[in-house]
């Protein structure tokens, strides 16, 4: 049994409490947090004792519920601006990158995600390049083993593809490493393909994620099968006529917990179904600036009592994999929310909302939750138990230590 304590503890609860002079008993699971730091060490004399340092924060270790590793290699192969112009971009280069300077890539990015304090992933694989470096990371890992394909004569082939992937993948399960299901999007995917995804899933009790509503183009092209996607389509694939409606493709995931991704161009009503359906939402600031569209409605989703997570989206859409730095692009980004109650909104949304995203029982300092947490010192003493949470979006970049089921990693 262990103790740690910390000048302030961010617990990432309901009331986003502050507790200064806190400490966590744990062994794997947290044991007991407390704000007497003297009276939790009389009660466990036994536990090694632990304390992060002046001006030391103490938080749950944070959640990246949307990247994508195999994109590690190629930062600056993309166009940005426009989401089509970038997906052609991406088409075009895709599988080009060498092997090893692929593999050396992840592992610099992965050591990175360590470094900046992240617990835990949840890692969108397109071709199982990243299966053997997130399996044998310390990392929790939700593993999304991605199926994609608009072609019926393609079909066989994308499942049987799919198929193999995951079953390797899902050899390496284990109590940090867990394979499940990414049906990459609307536009992307054969009603074939998504009704396969989605059975599988349900039949195999997997977790699913899939790219919703990213767009306007995607919108107009699910709405009516119109703008800039009509053109790309009409000349990459031959399709005329999007497969699904927005309320269509969200149909086929009921009964699914589905984590939908960016959702940067979807209505309130349609927030509110993925809400009232149970499914959760990743949105990812950096990526949908880059990738030429709005920030996701955070605003208004706060408004209908939504809690999304906040992902990094990959090296394909965004300069860096930490969640420090999207979280400042965040702060700058929502403007329209008051700075008093916005540090709070984020730094949820990249724990305690990150974990319920995946599922995990992680991103929360409460009893009974694993003790993954990380601690990092601010550079001073803040104005006020109100203010750490903002002075730490700042002011962290690499954090002092990171602890995943109670291990120092
Ligand atoms: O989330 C971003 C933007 N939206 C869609 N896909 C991707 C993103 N980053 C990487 N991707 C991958 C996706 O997994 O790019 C490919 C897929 O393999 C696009 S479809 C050919
Ligand atoms: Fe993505």
């Amino acid at each position: 049994m262990k103790i740690i304590s910390a000048d302030y503890l961010l617990p990432m609860d309901d009331k986003d409490s502050v507790i200064k002079n806190g400490a966590v008993v744990y062994t794997d699971k947290i044991i007991e947090i407390s704000s007497d730091t003297a009276a939790i060490c009389a009660k466990y004399p036994d536990a090694e004792f632990f304390y992060c340092g002046k001006n030391s924060v103490l938080m749950p270790s944070l959640i990246n519920p949307h990247l994508h590793l195999e994109f590690s290699a190629d930062k600056t192969s993309f166009r940005y601006g426009n989401f089509i112009e970038w997906l052609s971009s991406v088409i075009k280069k895709r599988g080009g990158v060498s092997e090893k300077k692929l593999i050396s890539a992840m592992q610099k990015e992965l050591n990175n995600l360590k470094k900046t304090g992240v617990g835990a992933i949840g890692a969108v694989s397109s071709f199982g390049k990243d299966m053997e470096i997130l399996a044998s990371s310390p990392l929790r890992v939700i593993y999304f083993v991605e199926i994609l394909g608009t072609s019926k004569e393609r079909f066989e082939g994308a499942k049987n593809g799919f198929l193999q992937r995951f079953e390797i993948a899902e050899s390496k399960n284990s109590d940090r490493f867990e394979a499940a299901v990414s049906v990459h999007s609307p536009y992307s995917c054969s009603p074939e393909i998504v009704d396969f995804g989605v059975e599988f899933a349900k039949q195999n009790s997997l977790k699913m994620t899939t790219h919703f509503l990213e767009s306007e183009a995607e919108r107009a092209w699910l709405e009516g099968s119109s703008g800039e996607f009509l053109p790309f389509f009409g000349s990459v694939f031959g399709l005329q006529t999007s497969f699904f409606t927005p309320d269509g493709f969200l149909k086929k995931f009921d009964g699914l917990k589905t984590l939908f991704v960016h959702c940067t161009n979807t209505t309130p009503d349609e927030i509110k179904k993925i809400k009232d359906s149970g499914s959760d939402i990743v949105h990812c600031p950096v990526s949908n600036r880059l990738l030429g569209q709005k920030l996701f409605g955070l605003k208004t989703a706060t408004e209908l009592a939504v809690r999304p997570a906040i992902g990094t989206d990959g090296l394909s859409s965004n300069f860096s994999l930490s969640m420090w730095n999207e979280l400042r692009c965040a702060l700058f980004g929502y403007d329209d929310i008051d700075l008093k109650i916005l540090p709070f909104l984020l730094l949820k949304s990249v724990t305690a909302n990150g974990a319920e995203a995946l599922g995990i029982e992680s991103g929360i300092l409460r009893e009974g939750k694993n003790a993954d947490m990380i601690a990092f010192r601010l550079p001073d003493r803040p104005d006020g138990v109100d203010c750490v949470a903002l002075q730490a979006i700042l002011h962290t970049d690499k954090v002092d230590k990171l602890i995943i089921s109670g291990e120092v990693i």
